[in-house]
């Protein structure tokens, strides 16, 4: 699989899915979750209202993904993942991988080969950019996957270097 990384708003990615760090109601919110809906439409919110009547009534648990389509974006369907609240007392790291791994096994099951993630639990939720690097990458070069590209799209010139020096570290 092929990982790379891209400065810029993940709206914008004509891929076959982009992740959302969405939280636990799917019922929208701030940062990129916010950004999706807005420019997705309303399509991306009916959809989550389904998923929440059917199989999430108590909300999507927290490592977890589900799919919707994607509305207006230029991506085929939107993977929604609900990241941990960074914690310093209480290591959440297991539940910040399982995002991603989760979030490749629906993008299997879809059949999606190109992926874009966000830096998930990285902005509202707190995450120390470096360690969230470290560990978005760490867990996408270890899946076991039929997605081709894993493209993380960072917001800002911060989240962009913490990416490019995570990286550096997993390939020297
Ligand atoms: N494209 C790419 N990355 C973005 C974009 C964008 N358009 N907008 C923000 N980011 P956050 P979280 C970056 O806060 O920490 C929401 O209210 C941002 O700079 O979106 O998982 C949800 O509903 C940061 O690096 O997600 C939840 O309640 C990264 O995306 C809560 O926030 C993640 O920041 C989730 O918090």
């Amino acid at each position: 699989m092929d990982t790379t990384l891209v400065r810029g708003d993940i709206t914008e990615q004509a891929v076959d899915a982009i992740v959302n760090a969405a939280n636990s109601s799917l019922m929208g919110g701030g940062g990129v979750d916010g950004a999706i809906h807005r420019r997705g439409g309303p399509r991306i919110l009916e959809e989550c209202r389904a998923l929440r009547a059917s199989s999430y009534e108590k909300g999507l648990p927290t490592g977890q993904a589900v799919a919707t389509t994607a509305g207006r974006l230029p991506a085929r369907w939107v993977i929604h993942t609900v990241g941990p609240v960074y914690a310093r007392s209480d290591d959440r790291s297991h539940l910040l991988a399982s995002c991603y791994a989760e979030s490749l096994r629906v993008a299997d099951e879809l059949g999606a080969k190109v992926v874009a993630f966000p830096a998930v639990s990285a902005g509202i939720y707190g995450w120390p950019l470096d360690d969230a690097a470290r560990i978005a990458l760490t867990t996408v070069r270890g899946a076991s996957t039929s997605v081709a590209e894993a493209r993380f799209v960072l917001f800002g010139d911060d989240a962009y270097a913490a990416f490019e020096k995570a990286l550096a570290g997993l390939t020297a």
